[in-house]
């Protein structure tokens, strides 16, 4: 591994890792821009997540976040969820910010995960915002293509939404105030499994290189980050964080 990375991991006391999909393509789940996978082939998976999609094929939409939400439920964290969780207990001042709407990093033991693109776990309802809370019994598991009803509030009655941001939402302001702070102070910034378009997300990248920190990123493709890191590794998260771990400060 680049010395460079291994010497600033372990002179670090402020280090932020920013993820994407990628870091939970090796758990099985499909990446935003990869073909979906399943009988979603025929949608874009940007014409889904949006509110409009939501107005206009509620159980199209609905079902589709279930689907997604199953996935989640029936799959395990990787070995890169696992170093990250690792990182966290190397490193003084350790912020994990993602883009990413699965609970892996929380089942890696990751904590204070910073969502920026919300959570598929966390639904909620359109008029008073209740978390909707899952009835006992519910199918965890729907198969690709269901379409289905989304359910009402059991409070106002009014529709409940998938938890996650839409194209056209606001970021939550709390994370991404938190995320944009800690790329402006942190010495390294590692960015792992993201295409790098999705803006204000993205942007995070740019704020640590202009702040001078270490940048890396982990991706087996190429993005456009690659010109402007310090260091571009290219190779999966899973094989790759846990060796930056291990090479830093002995994995266990
Ligand atoms: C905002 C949640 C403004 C939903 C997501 C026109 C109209 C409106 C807005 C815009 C517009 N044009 C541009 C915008 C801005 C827009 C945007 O950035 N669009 C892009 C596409 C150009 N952004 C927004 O709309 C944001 N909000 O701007 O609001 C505003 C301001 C004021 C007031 C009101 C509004 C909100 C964006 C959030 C959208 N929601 N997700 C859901 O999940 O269904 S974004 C979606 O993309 C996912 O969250 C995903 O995480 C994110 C980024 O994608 P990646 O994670 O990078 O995934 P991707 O598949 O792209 O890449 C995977 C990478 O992994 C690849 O590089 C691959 O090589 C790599 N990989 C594969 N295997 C591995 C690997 N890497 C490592 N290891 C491996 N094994
Ligand atoms: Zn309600």
């Amino acid at each position: 591994m680049d010395e460079r990375i291994i010497n600033a991991l372990r002179a670090a006391t402020r280090v932020v890792v920013f993820t994407g999909a990628g870091v939970s393509a090796e758990s099985g789940i499909p990446t935003f821009r990869d073909k979906q996978t399943g009988l979603w082939e025929q949608f874009d998976a940007s014409e889904l997540a949006t509110p409009d999609a939501f107005e206009r094929d509620p159980p199209l939409v609905w079902g589709w976040y279930e689907w997604r939400r199953g996935l989640v439920l029936g799959a395990q964290p990787n070995a890169g969820h696992r170093a990250i969780a690792a990182m966290a207990d190397h490193v003084p001042y350790f912020t994990l910010i993602t883009q990413n709407v699965d609970d892996l990093h929380e089942r890696a033991g990751s904590s204070d995960v910073l969502h920026l693109h919300g959570e598929l776990s966390r639904p909620y309802c359109e008029a008073c915002r209740r978390h909707y809370v899952y009835p006992e019994g519910i199918p965890d598991v729907l198969p690709g293509g269901t379409r289905l009803q989304p359910p009402r509030c059991t409070a106002c009655g009014a529709r409940i939404r998938p938890g996650v941001v839409w194209f056209g939402e606001r970021v939550p302001e709390l994370p991404w105030v938190a995320a944009r702070e800690a790329a402006k102070h942190c010495e390294v910034f590692l960015c792992c499994g993201t295409s790098a378009l999705v803006q204000p997300a993205a942007s995070l990248a740019d704020i640590a290189i202009a702040a001078g920190a270490t940048t890396v990123q982990v991706n087996p493709n190429p993005t456009d980050l690659d010109t402007s890191v310090t260091v571009a590794i290219r190779g999966p998260s899973g094989i790759v964080l846990p060796q930056l771990v291990s090479e830093a400060w002995g994995y266990p």
